[in-house]
């Protein structure tokens, strides 16, 4: 599709509950001084800007860290399925969902939403989870009870993790339709999980030995194949701790600058991506912004800046 017919809709997502740190809900706000809807706009694209989502009642870290089923539905509940009818809505007014996050938890809501719109237009989607985890622990195996390393099992339809959505229509995600790519932190029964499951995991030491673009292209032709369409879901993490130092989750040995780049590129040429979310940054532990400034060029770049068309650095 050509840039201009593509419609942008922007929503803030200002939750950290799904980890054990405060700072993500400063991330929406970031994300929005770092310039990434301007940038998008300066592309050609046209952009609104939906501002943040906040249900009432969830503004502590404890609010969703998972300590028993009771607590499972109630808090989550009221966090995610407001979240998940709201990217339906903009889903459903042609809008390609940009959802400013805020701690991976949210991408329970934010994919479920954008699932719930292309079931209906029949059309399989597809998730790529650009992250040095793999966000597949359920309650009983997760190592901290913390929901945003759940997300991606919830996606997939895992049984525990149900009942956050009971009541309301569930659009899963095939497991065989997930790619992982960049993991380097999986714990032992994610692992397990994962593999039985048949979640597609690219992990470093694979993009070490083969290169990030034969290993996106052959996820990207999978997509091609079932001619489905693609959500994205960016956790700052799946960067370097060196390119981006704003997350509570580093782990050492991620993607550079360069390699984030260039599947970002690739993915604009692939032209099926119909929603992002851009999840985990910790402005608390930025440094001047630099995180924040990154992942707004590189969604950039996902919807069409070049590297031949870019700007000078203004946060130099
Ligand atoms: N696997 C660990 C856990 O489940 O607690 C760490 C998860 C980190 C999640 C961040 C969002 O990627
Ligand atoms: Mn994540
Ligand atoms: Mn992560
Ligand atoms: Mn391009």
């Amino acid at each position: 599709a050509k840039r201009t017919d593509t419609l942008i809709g922007i929503l803030g997502v200002p939750l950290e509950a799904g980890t054990g740190r405060r700072g993500a809900a400063m991330g929406p706000a970031a994300l929005r001084v770092a310039e990434l809807p301007e940038r998008l706009q300066a592309l050609g694209l046209k952009v609104e800007d939906f501002g943040d989502i906040v249900p009432d009642g969830l503004d502590t870290v404890d609010g969703l860290r998972f300590d028993g089923k009771a607590h499972l539905p109630a808090t989550v509940a009221t966090w995610v399925r407001p979240l998940a009818r709201k990217t339906r809505e903009i889903a459903g007014t042609g809008h390609t969902p940009i959802i400013l996050g805020g701690d991976h938890s949210l991408s329970m809501g934010s994919v479920m939403g954008v699932a719930r719109h292309w079931q209906e237009q029949d059309r399989p989607l597809f998730v790529l989870w650009l992250d040095a985890h793999a966000d597949f622990n359920t309650p009983s195996i997760s190592p901290s009870g913390n929901m945003h390393g759940m997300s991606l099992a919830l996606l997939a339809g895992e049984e525990e993790l149900r009942p956050v959505f009971d009541g309301e229509p569930t659009s899963f995600v095939a497991p065989s339709r997930m790619c992982v790519f960049g993991a380097r932190s999986i714990d032992p029964g994610e692992r397990d999980l994962l593999k039985k499951r048949g979640v597609n995991v690219v992990d470093m030491r694979m993009i070490d030995e083969h290169g990030v673009s034969v290993l996106i292209r052959s996820f990207l032709d999978q997509v091609v194949e079932q001619d489905g369409v693609l959500h994205v879901s960016l956790d700052v993490d799946f960067l370097d701790p060196s390119v981006a130092p704003g997350v509570g989750t580093t782990v050492p040995g991620g993607a550079t600058y360069r390699e984030a780049h260039l599947v970002m590129e690739m993915l604009e040429d692939f032209d099926r991506v119909v929603s992002v979310d851009v999840v985990e940054l910790n402005p608390f532990l930025d440094e001047r912004g630099r995180s924040a400034t990154v992942l707004a060029e590189l969604v950039a770049s996902l919807f069409g800046q070049d590297v031949m068309d870019r700007p000078t650095q203004a946060f130099a």
